[in-house]
């Protein structure tokens, strides 16, 4: 251990500890903008490129970045003199002055790091002629990049290269117009860009942001030629809440119901109804290609890929495309949830489907872009029309002066409302697999699980494997959340260093939970593991725990799908890969 005096208080911390993270522990506030950490995840963006953190070492005729400086035996920092306040000050006006001043519509108003910064500083002045840089707003379906609001602090890089092992952004040009910037200044769609949003969900500024589409479903609403239905995605009951102040992992699901319906919406459904669903189908393909590999089929894909993560799919078909045949054909809950509105509940209801709006509340940025994939669209009518985050839903609920937390508790509507704790467990990383299990263990062995909680696939290690035998048939399987532990995975499958049978995939950290699309972490991954407490909790008080024995599902499949993977329901609910 290191002893050394920050502030004048003796603090005592493990060697390799940085002066930023002991003074923090320690509980004394260094201001910081491109530093983040989170070491569940491995992240680490400590370039020291924004300099907010400088602080004064006795002994030193400099200041220094503290989040790049490790501590010593000795040291005495200070975090709070004059002259660390005039250079932070000067440091921050100097990065104000190439920054565009358009706070009030940006993206990130409210949320930008940098203009709380500025808050606290009392920055009431421009004394520096910057010049603001020469590029334009660029919009994809699911992200905006503003990139002269980029203030290269590189956490968006260091994310989609290290963790995401993409590597699309990266830092160009010089003086003034230096940013973080896709080669060739590319549209992220025409990149192999996955649209997770991971970049988004570290940017402190309006750089990158969800591509708004609340205007959108407000023109919708006040329609009265159409009927507008809303479906809710497993992660963001747990994480609604955040934005008006509840701990994270809370379940809001009865008070977002009513808030929903108060929106306007004529039908207030649950994408874990179509969870379930998705269980059925893909549990039945699983089945159906372990049984013929067991016969000695030739040509059986598997490991079987899950596929309801969009930017896990486009990972695939971009990098890996001679994987993509493994990947299982079934929609994502997203798209069958469309697809069975517009098919079934519009002709229950005597509604054409052109005049019904489908709109999805997900964690996500990549849903946006899953709905408008043009395989999911039937007779020129897309199955989901659109799709918006939790933090968009937050905005439109504060807009519409609808506080959550007053709202009394409701229900969502039936039957496309019921669901089971293996849907709600889809939105943390490995529980579209544990789904998977249960089902499949009962289908196989014709006999009730006696212990419905797969352990081993729980957890946040970036790929967790494990061995379920089921009537003398041993399965392998194996859970990775982050693309970059996706990819790792994915070369050991190649290379016949290992095998499966069936693989879940999540792009983002922690699963949906840990989305893109949801209320801001600021770099603490606690919020991301409390989420996912909060779906097993729901999880566990469910009546009901396994996808088949839903009974809005079992009714469906009885009067209108058939059998899973039949005629009608691989019509409906499968889907084919690019490449
Ligand atoms: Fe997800 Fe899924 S779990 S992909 O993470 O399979 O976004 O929550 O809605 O479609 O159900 C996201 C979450 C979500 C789908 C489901
Ligand atoms: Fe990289 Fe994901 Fe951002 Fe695309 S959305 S640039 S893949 S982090």
């Amino acid at each position: 251990m290191i002893r050394l005096k920050i502030d004048g208080k003796l603090v005592v911390a493990p060697e390799g500890t940085t002066i930023l993270n002991a003074a923090l522990k320690a509980g004394i506030y260094i201001p910081h903008l491109c530093y983040m950490e989170m070491k569940d995840i491995g992240y680490k963006n400590d370039c020291a490129s924004c300099r907010i953190c400088v602080v004064q070492v006795k002994g030193m005729n400099r200041l220094i970045p503290s989040c790049s400086t490790p501590i010593k035996e000795g040291m005495e920092v200070v975090t709070n003199s004059s002259e660390v306040m005039h250079k932070r000050r000067v440091v921050l006006e100097l990065m104000l002055s190439d920054h565009p001043k358009d706070c009030l519509i940006c993206g990130k108003n409210g949320n930008c790091e940098l203009q709380k910064l500025a808050i606290s500083f009392g920055i009431r002045e421009m004394r520096f002629a910057g010049k603001e840089g020469k590029h334009d707003k660029q919009h994809s379906v699911s992200i905006t990049r503003d990139i002269t609001k980029c203030i290269m602090c590189r956490r968006c890089e260091t994310m989609c290269g290290e963790i995401q092992t993409c590597g699309i952004l990266t830092g160009v040009d010089r003086g003034f117009d230096v940013i973080v910037n896709t080669a060739f200044n590319k549209n992220l769609l025409e990149t192999n860009c996955t649209m997770c949003g991971q970049c988004v969900a570290v940017c402190p500024v309006g750089a990158l942001y969800e591509t708004d589409n609340t205007f959108r479903l407000v023109e919708d609403l006040m329609n009265p030629k159409k009927k507008v239905i809303v479906q809710v995605a497993p992660a963001v009951r747990v994480a609604i809440g955040e934005l008006f102040g509840i701990a994270p992992g809370v379940d809001m699901t009865k008070k977002l119901t009513t808030a929903l319906k108060r929106l306007g919406f004529d039908g207030v459904f649950d994408t874990n109804f179509a969870a379930d669903v998705t269980i059925m189908e893909e549990a039945t393909e699983l089945k159906e290609r372990i049984l013929a590999n067991l016969k000695g089929e030739k040509d059986i894909k598997l490991p079987l890929f899950t596929s309801c993560c969009p930017a896990w799919v486009r990972f695939v078909e971009l990098n890996y495309p001679e994987f993509k045949d493994n990947l299982s054909s079934t929609k994502s809950p997203q798209q069958i949830f469309g697809a069975i509105a517009k098919e079934f509940w519009a002709k229950e209801k005597e509604i054409d489907k052109k005049d019904l709006v489908c709109v999805s509340i997900m964690p996500c940025t990549a849903k946006k872009y899953e709905a408008s994939r043009g395989e999911f669209t039937r007779d020129g009518v897309a199955d989901v029309d659109y799709s918006i985050t939790t933090r968009e839903l937050g905005r439109l609920l504060k807009q519409y002066n609808i506080n959550l937390l007053e709202m009394p508790d409701g229900e969502f509507d039936l039957p496309l409302g019921e669901s089971t704790g293996a849907a709600d467990i889809f939105g943390r990383t490995g529980g579209v697999l544990e789904a998977a299990v249960r089902t499949l263990y009962e289908w196989i062995s014709h006999g009730k699980l006696e212990n419905l909680d797969f352990v081993p696939l729980r957890g946040f290690e970036e790929v967790r494997t494990s061995e379920i035998e089921v009537e003398g048939i041993k399965l392998r399987v194996a859970v990775a959340h982050g693309l970059g532990a996706a990819r790792k995975l994915l070369e050991e499958i190649k290379a016949g260093r290992e095998y499966f049978d069936a693989v879940e995939v999540m792009a983002c950290k922690g699963g949906c939970v840990g989305g893109g699309g949801q209320p801001y972490h600021r770099g603490d991954f606690d919020i991301v593991k409390k989420r996912a407490e909060g779906l097993q909790e729901i999880d566990y008080h469910k009546e009901f725990r396994e996808s088949h024995e839903n009974p809005c599902v079992i009714d469906l499949y009885e009067t209108y799908l058939g059998k899973p993977n039949g005629e009608l329901a691989h019509r409906l609910l499968h889907t084919h890969y690019i490449n």
